[in-house]
């Protein structure tokens, strides 16, 4: 994909560009997602969308802890630690993971069968599995760059705030708060990430690298629809040729 010996040193502006340059990729131009936009999702296709979207949320804690375990700099640690306690909640704050709780029951769906994690799909978690171990192995400044997929994540929150209520009257208001919660959180988590890799990609390599961690990235969040796209549009679930029951693995094992 990125073919580095012919790529020269870019400025950090130029850099920058580079990096915003794949939000062409970025999920909110899947059509599962466009579908949703435009009101064409059924509710049982917005139910799979969060309860698939739950393992990734829950993951994200394990994967900034991760990041902090690989990170011996004080200063990166006090601001990493906070993506981890807007999740987990703290103090009188919920966080962000109870309020996706609200979210599934907002559209029809119990805390319970969110926590079981029933519905997610063997594609679902193997691409946030994915996200995990990366972050558990990788050199820490990639694995906190990994996040800038959040460059262009307040434009899909915002889209949702717009769109959803007057296509989806049967989803609770109470459901929107998580949204609403990441358009500043997004944002914050941007300026740190960003400036990180502003300062660590200084040679051609690291960023072209950068450029290759930021599509693995993408790809992880493009072929989570893959697998929902799958299941709830095309009817083909796992295993829908052999059986109608979800006879997938539920538990997480790596
Ligand atoms: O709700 C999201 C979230 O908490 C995070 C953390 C961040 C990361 O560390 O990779 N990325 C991310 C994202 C969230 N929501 C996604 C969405 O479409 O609702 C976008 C996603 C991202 O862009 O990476």
């Amino acid at each position: 994909m990125n073919n580095t010996s012919s790529a020269v040193l870019l400025t950090p502006e130029q850099f920058e560009q580079a990096l915003r340059a794949r939000g062409s990729y970025y999920h909110i131009y899947h059509p599962y997602h466009i579908a949703m936009h435009n009101g064409q999702a059924t509710r049982e296709q917005i139910q799979g969308w969060v309860a698939n979207r739950f393992y990734y949320q829950t993951s994200i804690p394990l994967k900034d802890a991760a990041i902090m375990a690989n990170c011996p700099d004080p200063d990166t640690r006090r601001k990493w630690v906070q993506r981890i306690l807007d999740h987990d909640g703290y103090g009188s704050s919920e966080g962000g993971i109870e309020a996706w709780l609200r979210l599934g029951e907002a559209v029809g769906l119990d805390r319970e069968e969110l926590l079981s994690e029933k519905h997610v799909l063997p594609g679902v978690r193997f691409a946030v599995d994915a996200y995990v171990n990366f972050a558990r192995r990788a050199v820490w400044q990639e694995a906190a760059c990994s996040s800038l997929t959040e460059l262009f994540a307040p434009q899909i929150h915002q889209a949702r705030l717009d769109s959803w209520p007057q296509h989806y009257p049967w989803i609770e208001a109470e459901g929107y708060d998580y949204f609403r919660s990441r358009l500043s959180q997004a944002n914050r988590d941007v300026e740190h990430g960003l400036q990180l890799a502003l300062e660590y990609c200084n040679t051609v390599e690291k960023q072209q690298r950068m450029l290759e961690i930021l599509q693995f990235k993408l790809d992880i969040l493009w072929s989570m629809l893959d697998a929902m796209t799958m299941a709830y549009e095309l009817n083909r679930p796992p295993y829908h040729s052999v059986t109608q029951d979800a006879v997938w693995h539920t538990g997480r094992l790596v």
